[in-house]
């Protein structure tokens, strides 16, 4: 790749501006996002970036971006350029006050697959993050995958019954114990030759699955001690960490919960992957699927052919759509 040299030596190397030492232009993918910095990875290595000045009010990399960055002669890099997203994996940000409308946030961006983690105990399994999290990977493009976790806490017959309901609805369930690695040849040949994003609620073992898969001992899992003081390893930032055999994944904090955003109450019934067969049959255009006369959504219901909890998840959803 061609040398870029540039005519600002006099510019602060705090302030990130290209100088007249830079080696080469890059390219590599965001790593990890802190405040003020970035993680760049290329093939293998990680370089400590900064935003280039003046694209800073316009551009926001995320964890799993292409991006440019010119290499510095102290092994620093500045990033000047942000490939387009393939795709993208939003959720609405946590609002601030009534007043300040709700805007999105980008958790990941150029993903294949969304990697739904959930354990049976320890926490318990909440459907309600499971049924948003597959709306929110409809929405992206994103083939979801639901990984059930902590395996070897639980019993056979419990993992059956979600295998049977998500089955239906032709999305895989895989059962892992993070700590037992003869579990876990599923899902890595799940993930493999993909990037795959890891969502779940805190505690069900994104970070440790991660840990055994990857290429390499990674520190991943800082210790969050501070005021709770507990020592536990709980992830703050997400993180994109090559596996063995070429594949990457993201692992992310815990979710406590995970507002959809971007979908218009009207759409949302296009995101429910059992609800399409019946969907343009409604008596009314603009049917919400909510008790109307002669909707198709509610005979299927009837008939057995849509299960009660997910057109109950639906009218959840639904609702806080409506709300927001
Ligand atoms: N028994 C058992 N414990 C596990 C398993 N997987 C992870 N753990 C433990 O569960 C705890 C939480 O695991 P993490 O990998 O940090 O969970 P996480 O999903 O990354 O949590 P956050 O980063 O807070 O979102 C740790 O003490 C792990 O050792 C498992 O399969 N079985
Ligand atoms: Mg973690
Ligand atoms: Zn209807």
């Amino acid at each position: 790749m061609s040398s870029k040299r540039t005519s600002h030596p006099e510019s602060s190397r705090d302030g990130a501006e290209p100088s007249s030492t830079d080696l080469e232009t890059l390219q590599g993918r965001v790593a990890a996002v802190y405040t003020g910095y970035y993680l760049v990875l290329r093939e293998g290595r990680e370089w400590v970036c900064k935003l280039r000045g003046r694209f800073r009010r316009e551009a926001r990399p995320v964890v799993g971006d292409l991006v440019d960055f010119l290499v510095h002669a102290d092994g620093g890099g500045t990033i000047s350029a942000l490939h387009p997203r393939r795709t993208q994996l939003e959720r609405r940000a946590a609002h601030r006050g009534r007043s300040t409308p709700a805007s999105a946030q980008v958790l990941a961006a150029n993903v294949d697959q969304l990697v739904i983690v959930a354990s049976l105990r320890e926490p318990p399994f909440r459907a309600g993050l499971v049924e948003r999290l597959l709306v929110a990977a409809a929405m992206a493009g994103l083939t979801p995958l639901i990984c059930i976790n902590k395996l070897d806490l639980a019993e056979r017959d419990e993992l059956g019954e979600l295998e049977a309901v998500y089955g239906a609805l032709d999305i895989p369930v895989l059962g892992t114990a993070a700590l037992q690695p003869e579990t876990l040849a599923g899902l890595e040949s799940a993930l493999a030759g993909k990037t795959s994003v890891l969502v779940g609620h805190s505690g069900v073992g994104k970070t440790s699955l991660l840990n055994a898969l990857a290429e390499r001992e990674m520190a991943v899992g800082e210790v969050a001690g501070g005021s709770k003081g507990l020592g536990r390893h709980t992830t703050s930032t997400a993180r994109l960490i090559p596996l063995r055999g070429g594949a990457f994944a993201i692992d992310s904090p815990g979710v406590r919960e995970f507002g959809l955003h971007g979908v218009a109450a009207a759409d949302l019934a296009r995101h429910y992957p059992d609800f399409r067969p019946f969907l343009g049959a409604c008596r009314f255009g603009d049917c919400l699927h909510r008790g109307e006369p002669g909707c198709a959504i509610g005979e299927a219901v009837a008939e057995g052919r849509i299960t009660q909890a997910r057109y109950d998840s639906y009218h959840t959803l639904l609702g806080e759509l409506e709300d927001s």
